[in-house]
């Protein structure tokens, strides 16, 4: 074990010296001096080729932060709907009302799904759909509600900025009111997906439909203020700029600045097929781990990074892991967003498969929960985490 230590030091001296000849070396200094980096560092992060620096100065952070530790979590993804009325280019997973494939689960459906795993010890349930055009507001409630009622102990992150838009559209009523009636009825979190990249530019040729970046913005802050966490998304490697995926960090490190409500940053790495740019050259693996490292380093004030396997590919994910990832995300069981759309990788891994990955890449598999706090289990009962009893390790 020794021997392991004293060679894991002197190469890390090695790639020390390394980022301090690089073209990167004014960056390295920033970041040993806890030095905010700016949009031109942010650039210039993503124009080096130099991708071993890269990863060790985002390693730097990401051990600073965690140390060794690794996140994932037991959950359930659950898709109540893939009617939608917005029609993104980038989705392949939509149908508008009355199309083939289109599909809304009932209330009694989804509770089923819920009910179907009771015997797995889940943390979180995580549930999205499309903007379906009239499903009324108590179906939500209803769905958030039943949910709770069978599953009381796991987190229900649910229904992200561009559905509680949508659905204070569909109510007339302010996006806070609907916030605060899901709060009530127990939705404790809101998924970070809709958030695509902020410009404008790649917004009109993409999404023209969707909810602006403003009101993506203003939705995440109110929830925020509201005592309600959230996270946030990227989604890369379609038609946007690295300029573009820097400003994007930079609108979310501002808004973090004023309310400190985002839990986690989800660099999501576009799938083309069946999609409405299909043709799009293809994302390399450069781009997925520069786009992580430099998330790292311009969201200081984010916690966390999470490598979402299902887009990344568990193989890319775990190489992530040492590029400023410290979270895998989780179980997932069922996934349809990045599958419809041609991700390869599985529906679901089980936490065996998580904890050998993380393993594998030399770190330390942590259970949590949506908020990131630890769940330990009695090694006698593990179906009934200690989280439950209140022990929740900080
Ligand atoms: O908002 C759509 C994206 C998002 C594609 O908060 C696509 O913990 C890749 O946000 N290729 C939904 N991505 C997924 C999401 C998410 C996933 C896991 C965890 C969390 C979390 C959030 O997926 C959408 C959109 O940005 N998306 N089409 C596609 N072809
Ligand atoms: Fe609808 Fe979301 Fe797909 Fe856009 S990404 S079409 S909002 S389901």
């Amino acid at each position: 074990m020794e021997s392991v230590s004293i060679i894991s030091e002197h190469s890390s001296d090695i790639a020390k010296r390394w980022v301090q000849k690089s073209e990167l070396a004014d960056i390295y200094d920033k970041v040993m001096a806890e030095r905010r980096l700016s949009r031109d560092d942010g650039l210039r992060l993503f124009q080096s080729n130099d991708l071993l620096a890269l990863g060790f100065l985002a390693n730097l952070v990401r051990e600073r932060f965690h140390g060794e530790k690794t996140y994932w979590v037991y959950n359930q993804h659950i898709n109540y709907s893939n009617v939608c009325v917005n029609g993104c280019r980038f989705c392949a997973f939509s149908r508008r009302q009355g199309e083939e494939g289109g599909f809304v689960l009932t209330v009694e459906k989804v509770v089923n799904k819920v009910r179907e795993r009771l015997d797995e010890p889940i943390r979180e349930i995580h549930v999205v759909g499309g903007c379906h055009p009239d499903l009324p507001f108590s179906y939500y409630l209803d769905l958030v509600r039943e949910i709770k009622k069978i599953r009381p102990e796991a987190v229900v992150k649910a229904f992200t900025a561009v559905e509680v838009a949508h659905l204070a559209q569909n109510e007339g009523v302010t996006t806070s009111e609907v916030l605060q009636a899901l709060g009530e009825a127990g939705v404790e979190a809101l998924p970070g997906g809709g958030a695509e990249v902020f410009s404008n530019r790649v917004r009109q040729l993409l999404c023209p439909e969707k909810l602006n970046s403003d009101g993506w913005l203003q939705v995440a802050k109110e929830a925020h203020l509201m005592g309600m966490r959230s996270n946030a998304t990227l989604l890369y490697g379609h038609l946007e700029t690295a300029a573009e995926r820097v400003d994007h960090m930079l609108a979310l490190r501002e808004a973090q600045d004023e309310t400190g409500g985002f839990i986690t940053f989800i660099p999501l790495a576009f799938q083309t097929a069946n999609t409405g740019i299909s043709g799009v050259e293809p994302r390399t693996g450069f781009t997925d781990l520069k786009t992580i490292a430099v998330s790292r380093l311009l969201l200081d004030n984010f916690a966390h990074i999470k490598a979402y396997w299902i887009m990344l590919g568990v193989k890319m994910a775990q190489i992530a892991l040492h590029f400023g990832a410290d979270d895998l995300d989780g179980t997932v069981m069922e996934e349809r967003i990045g599958h419809m759309a041609g991700a390869q990788s599985a529906e679901a891994l089980t936490p065996d498969e998580l904890q050998g990955l993380i393993r594998a890449a030399g770190r330390q598999p942590v259970e949590r929960d949506t908020f990131f706090k630890q769940v330990v289990r009695s090694t006698k009962s593990p179906s009934i985490p200690l989280y439950e009893r209140g022990k929740i390790l900080k």
